[in-house]
């Protein structure tokens, strides 16, 4: 399908989403946020994918919702068409793995929808913030909620209330991305870590993207009950079983992602 605000390609197991609205710094108009959760759609039903990169360009990820479309919007239009439920949650709501590469400006918006990613891979430009305190709002696609998790809440606060943007290095070490490699090297570095990752089981990296985000959401005891339950269920599964006898006979394990 041809799309006018995003590219997707795949790559072996892998499907590459790239935000492609240069001359806004990728803002995420309704129209991209559409696209998009057309083409995690196609990738969820897609049995051949088994992790997701959603990339931008190399000076913005996303600079955010478009400031000129939600200058339109007023309450009752907002509430009665709600664009984080019709399309931005897809980020959020999709089960396969998916990984955030950002390099540049991931912003408002678009560092709400990184953290809906389950990690985010940063090249040592990527700026992130959530600078909607200067437009007279506050994030509204998760940002106080999602980054208080990653980060504690002296810095989300930090963030919100100042808006400032904060450099790669201090996103890692704060716990909001996982890695900062050189620019250069971004796409390469996501592209190997998702090759990995759909190389598993997909129903079990599943599980697992499941069981981790529940930590988010129960306490432990429930947390840890839900966990046992679900290692069970896996010994339902054929790789399971595959998984073990390849350790067993030392040999690399064949799954057929069932
Ligand atoms: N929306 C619309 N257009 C944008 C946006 C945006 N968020 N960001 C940049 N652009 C456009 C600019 O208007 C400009 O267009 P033009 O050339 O036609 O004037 C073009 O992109 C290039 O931008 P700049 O000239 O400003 O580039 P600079 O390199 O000088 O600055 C910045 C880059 C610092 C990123 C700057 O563009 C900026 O501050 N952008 C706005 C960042 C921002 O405030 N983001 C938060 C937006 S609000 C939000 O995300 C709320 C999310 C909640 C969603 C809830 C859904 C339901």
């Amino acid at each position: 399908m041809a799309y006018n605000t995003i590219q997707v390609k795949t790559e072996g197991r892998v499907g590459v989403i790239t935000l492609d609205r240069p001359s806004a710094l990728n803002a995420l108009c309704d129209e991209l946020t559409n696209e998009l959760k057309d083409a995690l759609a196609a990738f969820e039903r897609d049995e051949d994918i088994g992790c997701v990169i959603l990339t931008g360009s190399a000076k913005a990820f996303a600079a955010g919702a478009d400031i000129k479309e939600l200058q339109e919007k007023d309450f009752i239009s907002l509430y009665k068409h709600d664009p984080f439920a019709e399309s931005w949650e897809s980020v959020a709501r999709f089960r396969k793995p998916i990984i955030a590469a950002v390099s540049g400006y991931a912003l408002g918006g678009g560092c709400e929808i990184a953290m809906m990613c389950d990690f985010i891979i940063a090249s040592e430009t990527a700026k992130f913030g959530q600078p909607e305190i200067n437009l007279g709002v506050m994030p509204g696609a998760g940002g106080t909620q999602r980054l208080p998790r990653a980060v504690g809440k002296a810095k989300a606060m930090d963030m919100c209330l100042t808006g400032r943007m904060m450099p790669a290095k201090e996103a890692e070490r704060a716990g909001l991305v996982s890695r900062v490699v050189p620019a250069e090297e971004l796409l390469d570095v996501t592209m190997e870590a998702a090759t990995t990752i759909a190389s598993k089981s997909l129903p079990i990296a599943m599980m697992t993207k499941e069981a981790v985000n529940t930590a988010f959401e129960m306490g432990l005891a429930e947390g840890v009950r839900f966990e046992r339950r679900v290692f069970q269920s896996q010994f339902a599964t054929e790789d399971q079983t595959e998984g073990m006898a390849a350790f067993a006979d030392k040999r690399a394990a064949h799954f057929k992602h069932r």
